[in-house]
C-alpha cells in the first residue's frame, strides 16, 4: 500500500481521524521533546481524536530506576495536561496501565522477521550507547511500538525523521496480518507537523539533544530554573567564527537559532538581521530568555498539577480505563484471529 503523507496543510479536519503519540519516561523531558514534539500535541488533539501516552514499557529497553521512573512517570503524565491536553477531550494514559500493549507485542513478535529489526537504526546506536545491556527488548522495541499504534486504529501518527523506520515496520506488520486474516489493522500514515524542530544537544550539536544524555549540560528540562537554562545556553558549543548567521559548519550557531526561531518565531533571515555586529554573547543570553518564557507557563501549570497527587491519580485511572476499553476490542479481534480460545 503506497505510503501517504499528511501535512497540516492536507489533512482531513472535517473528518476526524485518530492519532497516537507517545513520550517516554526515560528522564525529564527536554526543549527537545517539546519544541520537537509536545508543542504541537494540543493542538493536534483539537483537530484529531488524540490518544497520548506516557510509554514506560518503552523506557525501561534502557535500565531505570525504580523509584526515578514512577515519578518521571507521574511528571511526564503531569506534563502533558500542563501542556493543554484536556483529559475530556483526549486519551491520556500509562502505557503499562493497559496489557494489551504487552499482549499484542508478544503476538506480533510472531509476524515480525529478525532480518527487518535488524535493520533498524535506532537499535544500532541505542546498542552502541548501553553496550552493557543489549536486551532483546531494545532489539524488539519497533514491535511494541507497532502494538501501541495499532491497538487504537490510528490513521496518523507523528513522527520525527528518527522514529519514521519505526513507523514504516508498524505498517508492514499491519500489511502482513491483514494480508493473512483479513482487515484487521488500521494502516497508520506519518503525520508531519508544521514546525517540529530537530533540537541538538547543547555540547555535541552533531546529536541529538536526549534526556537519558549522562551530561546534564548538553540539554535543557522543562523544569530547569531560569537561571540553569541561562548557564546552559551559555555554556553552549558554537564556534570560533563570531557572527550570527546559518550556515554549514556552524552547527551549534544553527541550533540556537533554530531554538530561538521556534521559541519567537522569527524566521532565520530576521534573527540574522536583529544579532548583525553583535558577538555570541548578546546572541545566547536572548536565546536564554526566549527559552525561560516559553517554558515559563508550562512549569506553572505543572506545579499545579504535581500538587493534586489524588487528582492525577484520578486522571490516571480514567485514561487507562478508556483506553483499556479500545485496546482490548482490537486484541480480543487478533486473538480470535489467530485461533485464540477467548473465554
Ligand atoms: N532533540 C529532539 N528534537 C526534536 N524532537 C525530539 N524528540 C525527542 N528528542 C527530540 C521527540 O520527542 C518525542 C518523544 O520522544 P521519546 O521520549 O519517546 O523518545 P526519544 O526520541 O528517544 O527522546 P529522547 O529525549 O532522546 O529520549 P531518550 O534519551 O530516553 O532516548 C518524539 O516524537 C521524538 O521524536
Amino acid at each position: 500500500m503506497e505510503e501517504k503523507i499528511i501535512t497540516t496543510e492536507n489533512a482531513q479536519p472535517e473528518r476526524k481521524k485518530k492519532i497516537l503519540s507517545c513520550i517516554q519516561p526515560s528522564g525529564i523531558p527536554t526543549l527537545g521533546n517539546y519544541l520537537g514534539a509536545l508543542k504541537n500535541w494540543t493542538k493536534l488533539s483539537s483537530d484529531f481524536d488524540g490518544a497520548f501516552a506516557v510509554a514506560d514499557l518503552h523506557a525501561i529497553t534502557v535500565r531505570q530506576d525504580p523509584k526515578k521512573l514512577r515519578q518521571q512517570s507521574n511528571e511526564v503524565f503531569a506534563l502533558l495536561l500542563a501542556i493543554g491536553l484536556d483529559p475530556e477531550k483526549s486519551i491520556i494514559f500509562l502505557q503499562s496501565q493497559v496489557p494489551a500493549h504487552s499482549q499484542l507485542a508478544w503476538i506480533l513478535n510472531c509476524y515480525t522477521q529478525f532480518g527487518e529489526m535488524s535493520r533498524m537504526t535506532q537499535f544500532k546506536d541505542k546498542s552502541l550507547s548501553h553496550a552493557d545491556n543489549i536486551n532483546v527488548g531494545l532489539f524488539s522495541y519497533p514491535v511494541l511500538m507497532a502494538a501501541d499504534i495499532l491497538l487504537y486504529q490510528a490513521d496518523l501518527v507523528p513522527v520525527g525523521a528518527d522514529q519514521k523506520q519505526h513507523l514504516e515496520i508498524a505498517r508492514d506488520i499491519a500489511n502482513r496480518f491483514n494480508g493473512i486474516y483479513g482487515k484487521t489493522f488500521t494502516i497508520p500514515d506519518p503525520y508531519i507537523g508544521k514546525s517540529g524542530a530537530r533540537v541538538m544537544s547543547l555540547q555535541d550539536p552533531t546529536k541529538k539533544m536526549s534526556k537519558s544524555d549522562p551530561n546534564p549540560k548538553s540539554y535543557i528540562s522543562v523544569f530547569d530554573t531560569p537561571e540553569q537554562i541561562m548557564k546552559k545556553i551559555k555554556s553552549a558549543v558554537t564556534d570560533s567564527e563570531g557572527g550570527v548567521y546559518y550556515g554549514e559548519g556552524k552547527e551549534g550557531v544553527n541550533n540556537l537559532m533554530s531554538i530561538y526561531s521556534c521559541c519567537t518565531g522569527l524566521t532565520n533571515e530576521q534573527i540574522e538581521a536583529e544579532f548583525q555586529g553583535k558577538g555570541y554573547g548578546d546572541f545566547k543570553v536572548a536565546v536564554a530568555e526566549a527559552v525561560i518564557e516559553e517554558l515559563r507557563p508550562v512549569r506553572e501549570k505543572f506545579d499545579y498539577y504535581m500538587k493534586d497527587t489524588a487528582e492525577l491519580k484520578n486522571l490516571q485511572a480514567k485514561g487507562a480505563e478508556t483506553a483499556n476499553r479500545i485496546a482490548d476490542r482490537t486484541l480480543t479481534k487478533v486473538m480470535k484471529k489467530v485461533g485464540f480460545v477467548i473465554p
